[in-house]
């Protein structure tokens, strides 16, 4: 009896609370056994030294059809989401499938070499050629072997800007996107907004996909379109197939109101992400001083009982011209943002970056390390979640599907004394 491949030594972080150091043993591309000492040997055994063994990143909201683009045809002077919006009309004019599948499959190994094996990405279809839908899905096949790719057919110019909008829209989970996005802050009028999360909703239930809308992404407290979210995945029963990104709007909603909302929230189920890099740099852009942060209202969600993720949003691209991939820069912004500095609120902002993704891609039944899950997993350079986000601990090595996928290896600083 032996295995394909043991990791000894492992300091395993299996649930958010439950961490213990065993050994691990892959066959093929799934988890064989976990044990505090393995006697079987494997045909490739690795020490971990007791090391932080954790299921992978996931980023669960990046615009992978924009990434790498910064500069092109020039940079965001303003720092606005607005003035993003409208460097990307004209970049994407000159967009070709293969230019989006180069760009997209260079982020996604950058992605995977920090370990990240789940990636939602959003396309933009309000194009009438929809080239970034068709490289992404392309992309989502290249990939499939090594990473989790999931595409969301995300209307940027609004679903009723233009009349072919709506359309493009439908097209393209016809075509086969995974789920169904919206942008109401960005239509014309509020009643369009209502109408368009309206249109999502009829869209998911008929197509059976998943909705993830870039909802209230603006410091305009009179930008309601949550609560239409929210009503809308009550009375559907949708539930946690839901997701709201941003959210930025609820960080600038008076306290009563946002009682209410959260009281609603408890019942609903949906899942936040919020954009902790993008969200402190896009927001507050109209404010002198006091400066708000535009954040969404991560800490009290997390309380409330929300599933709450963080995604990196941007990798130099007309809305952010910096940006690695790493998850954990991402969670190392939040904890800071956020003000989640206690010890709990810290592992909990690893977890935004791990488990509580998975639970937004609707992943979670075969995301972990347990036996018989496919074998994804990551070792890091420390022992703890703390330590990861404290560090932005390198990610030392990546299993994908079994398979060692990529390998860090961490830099030495010596100091010479005297
Ligand atoms: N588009 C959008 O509407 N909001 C964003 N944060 C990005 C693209 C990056
Ligand atoms: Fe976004």
């Amino acid at each position: 009896m032996s295995y394909d491949l043991i990791l000894r030594n492992c300091r395993l972080l299996r649930s958010p609370d439950v961490t213990e150091t065993a050994d691990v043993a892959l066959s093929g591309k799934k988890i064989a056994a976990i044990a505090p000492r393995i006697e079987a040997p494997g045909e490739t055994e690795y020490d971990v030294g007791g090391n932080l063994v954790s299921p992978p990143f996931v980023e669960s909201h990046i615009h992978l059809d924009s990434a790498l683009t910064a500069g092109e045809p020039r940079p965001n002077e303003s720092g606005t989401l607005f003035e993003g919006i409208s460097i990307w009309e004209e970049r994407k004019k000159s967009l070709t499938v293969e230019d989006v599948k180069k760009r997209a499959i260079a982020t996604l190994k950058l992605q995977a070499q920090q370990g990240i094996l789940f990636v939602r990405t959003h396309a933009d279809v309000s194009e009438s050629n929809l080239i970034a839908l068709r490289g992404l899905l392309e992309v989502r096949e290249a990939v499939k072997d090594w990473m989790t790719l999931q595409v969301v057919a995300f209307p940027q110019d609004g679903i009723y800007s233009r009349p072919e909008n709506e359309l493009l829209l439908e097209k393209a989970i016809e075509m086969g996107a995974d789920v169904v996005g919206g942008i109401p802050h960005y239509e014309f009028t509020r009643e369009d907004g209502v109408k368009s999360v309206h249109r999502t909703f009829e869209l998911a239930e008929k197509y059976d996909r998943l909705i993830d809308i870039h909802c209230d992404e603006i410091d305009d407290e009179q930008s309601r379109f949550l609560e239409v979210v929210v009503a809308c995945a009550v009375r559907s029963g949708l539930g946690a197939r839901v997701t709201a990104s941003h959210t930025t709007a609820f960080a600038s909603y008076p306290n009563a109101y946002a009682l209410k909302l959260m009281g609603l929230l408890g019942r609903s189920r949906i899942n936040f992400i919020a954009n902790p890099l993008i969200n402190i740099t896009l927001q507050g852009r109209t404010d002198t001083y006091p400066k708000r942060r535009g954040i969404t209202r991560v800490k009290e969600l997390w309380k409330n009982g929300s599933n709450v993720s963080f995604g990196h949003d941007c990798i130099r691209d007309p809305w952010y011209g910096l940006g690695t991939g790493n998850m954990l820069d991402v969670a190392h912004m939040a904890v800071h943002v956020c003000q989640m500095t206690g010890l709990s609120e810290i592992d909990a902002c690893y977890d935004m970056v791990t488990g509580n993704g998975a639970k937004t891609l609707s992943v979670e039944n075969d995301y972990g390390i347990e036996v018989g899950k496919t074998a994804n997993l990551i070792v890091l350079n420390v022992g703890n979640r703390y330590e990861a986000i404290r560090m932005r601990s390198p990610v030392r090595q990546v299993f994908s599907r079994g398979k060692l996928l990529a390998e860090t290896k961490p830099v030495q600083s010596i100091f010479y004394d005297g």
